[in-house]
């Protein structure tokens, strides 16, 4: 049962989007992608299968560096696809590991595997002609690309907390159920890029997402406190897992997260989760399922800029979403249980679990996992997975932990990880700064973010020894746009490109990622960031009071003002 009577006004009338008509015609998902790649008269996929492919977790892509230079020559940009795998709570063999790195070496152009800041990883460059035979890879070794992409359920966040053991694996497990639960069901999958027959009995229903799926992505994370480095005020829905006496006892739900804007566009803003109560672990499922059709009967299909559930929520408000969600899974939400964040960074190098297996954490810059002249990162993690028995964990800061290593092999798996620079001195700063991909790939970047920040880090490094603080960090993250895929807007100082080599500068936010940042200054170059940053970093130096969080002290003597309500004073 639903609110019938409030049903009609909670559904914004108006011209739908056109992405609206693309998923109604598209029979659920197959469109006729079938018929364009057999098309070779282009690289591309045409009209709505342009946006129906990334259903299937692929992206039509053209490499930027060389745009203009095939325009001149009047050639059709280099398309090729990216994929992006679905690897909920990032958990992956070593197995399938090899398969993956094999495969990016012999049949893609960038020959990379790009971990990504949501526990899974891409492959950019794939051609046309490569496709079918990339996800029959993937199929072959238990793994997919559907759903990471479009409007529905995203890849699960789990906490990669190898040390809580047993609660980890209980968390994984759910994470893993719900992204199962919030697949799509159509077999346009299987029937495109596997070669599966369509029968007469096939019947396509998608009971949980409908026809015309949601109206936006949907994140979704389950967190272990204190750890949150899936970043929870990031997504849309999330369950935080309350601990008892080393029992999982339930969740609390936070709801309603969500980063992107667009520049000076006072419609949209950042939002951090809502929390909405505790519920028994036996209840996440229907909860989810209940949050996700709210979201699909609610959610605004007329602007797609106004769709996430961040949007929603505001519009519908608090209350009305609470009621529905306990209508709708038969819940009664309880009051939450207090918990407590304290880190977002991951803990690089060695550490030993409750199951007294041991766990590598290997910081991967950028998350970009390719064979540098000066060191063989991917040849580093083959080698690895060649004799290592566990797992990988990918992780949410775009780093891959070699998991369950047992005493005997640890010594050989460290010699490995030295001999490749998988285990070089890192400083802390660098530890904690995180880009997005940008250029040369994402069409949508206006200003470098991944091939940016090595060198930025560099100079800030300096700063930071120059003022004697060098032990210390700041959260520090670069994204090539306002979609925010580089997090920045949780970030203690953000950039956010505006421009090629031109940013706007955020500060403010916390450590443990509960605070959104707050525009300090406008479409600036790198010169006058690092002036600027310099300043604040002198500033920092000399008044923190004890232990005082860069972004703590920049609220607390006044440098910007905190956001506390961002649907209200973010633009402030
Ligand atoms: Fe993202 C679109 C890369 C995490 C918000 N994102 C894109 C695309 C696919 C560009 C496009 O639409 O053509 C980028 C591909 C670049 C490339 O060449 O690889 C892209 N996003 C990424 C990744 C790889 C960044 C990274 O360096 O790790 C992350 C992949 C995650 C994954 O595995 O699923 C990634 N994107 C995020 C996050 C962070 C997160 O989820 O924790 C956000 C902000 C959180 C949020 O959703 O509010 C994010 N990406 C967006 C948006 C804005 C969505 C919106 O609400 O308006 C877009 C654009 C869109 O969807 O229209 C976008
Ligand atoms: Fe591309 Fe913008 Fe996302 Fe960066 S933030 S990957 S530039 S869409």
């Amino acid at each position: 049962m639903t609110t019938k009577h409030l049903k009609n006004s909670l559904i914004i009338e108006g011209k739908l989007e056109d992405a609206e008509r693309i998923k109604d015609q598209s029979n659920y998902l197959r469109g006729t992608i079938l018929q364009d790649l057999k098309n070779e008269i282009t690289g591309g996929f045409s009209g709505d299968n342009f946006s129906l492919i990334r259903f299937h977790g692929m992206y039509q892509q053209d490499d930027r560096d060389i745009r203009a230079e095939r325009m001149k020559q009047k050639l059709e940009p280099l398309y090729f696809m990216m994929l992006r795998c679905r690897i909920p709570g990032g958990l992956i063999t070593s197995k399938q590991w090899l398969a993956i790195d094999d495969f990016a070496t012999t049949n893609t152009m960038y020959g990379s595997i790009r971990l990504t800041n949501r526990q899974t990883f891409q492959l950019h460059g794939i051609f046309k002609n490569n496709i079918k035979i990339t996800h029959k890879m993937l199929h072959r070794i238990g793994l997919d690309s559907l759903a990471t992409a479009n409007d529905v359920n995203r890849n699960v966040l789990c906490t990669s907390n190898p040390l809580e053991s047993t609660i980890h694996q209980t968390v994984y497990n759910l994470a893993k159920k719900i992204s199962d639960h919030l697949l799509p069901r159509t077999k346009a999958y299987a029937e495109i890029w596997l070669d599966k027959k369509r029968t007469t009995d096939t019947v396509d229903v998608e009971p949980i997402l409908g026809k015309t799926y949601l109206p936006r992505k949907f994140k979704t994370t389950i967190v272990i406190p204190p750890h949150n480095e899936v970043d929870l005020h990031a997504n849309d829905l999330n369950f935080i897992s309350i601990i008892n006496n080393n029992n999982l006892i339930g969740f609390n739900v936070l709801i309603g997260g969500g980063l992107s804007i667009d520049h000076g566009n006072k419609e949209t803003y950042p939002r951090t989760a809502t929390d909405f109560g505790f519920i028994s672990v036996e209840k996440i499922i229907d909860v989810t399922t209940a949050v996700i059709t709210i979201q699909r009967d609610w959610g605004n299909r007329t602007n797609r800029k106004n769709a996430k559930t961040k949007y929603t929520l505001e519009r519908v408000g608090f209350e009305i979403f609470k009621r529905e969600i306990e209508i709708r899974a038969n819940i009664k939400f309880k009051p939450s249980y207090p918990y407590k964040l304290s880190s977002r960074g991951d803990r690089i190098g060695w550490i030993k679990g409750t199951d007294e297996k041991w766990h590598l954490t290997l910081f991967i810059e950028n998350g970009r996992i390719l064979d540098y002249p000066n060191k063989k990162l991917k040849k580093g993690i083959s080698e690895i997975a060649k004799c290592h028995q566990g797992h990988f964990r990918l992780t949410a800061n775009q780093n891959i932990i070699v998991s369950g290593v047992l005493e005997s092999e640890k010594l050989h798996i460290e010699s490995l990880a030295r001999k490749y620079g998988l285990m070089d001195n890192i400083s802390s700063q660098r530890k904690n700064s995180m880009a997005c991909v940008a250029f040369p790939t994402c069409p949508l970047a206006m200003a470098e973010a991944e091939r940016f920040l090595p060198n930025f880090i560099t100079k800030i490094e300096k700063i930071m020894q120059f003022y004697g603080i060098e032990e210390k960090y700041i959260i520090l993250r670069v994204t090539g746009c306002p979609n925010g895929c580089g997090r920045a807007l949780l970030a203690e100082i953000g950039l956010i490109g505006k421009a090629i080599g031109r940013y706007n500068l955020y500060i403010g936010g916390n450590k443990i990622g509960t605070r959104i940042a707050k525009i300090y200054r406008e479409n600036i170059n790198e010169v006058d960031i690092i002036a600027n940053i310099s300043k604040l970093i002198e500033y920092w130096s000399k008044e923190s009071l004890d232990e005082e969080d860069f972004g703590d002290f920049a609220i607390r003597v006044g440098i910007v003002r905190p956001v506390l309500d961002p649907a209200k004073d973010f633009w402030d």
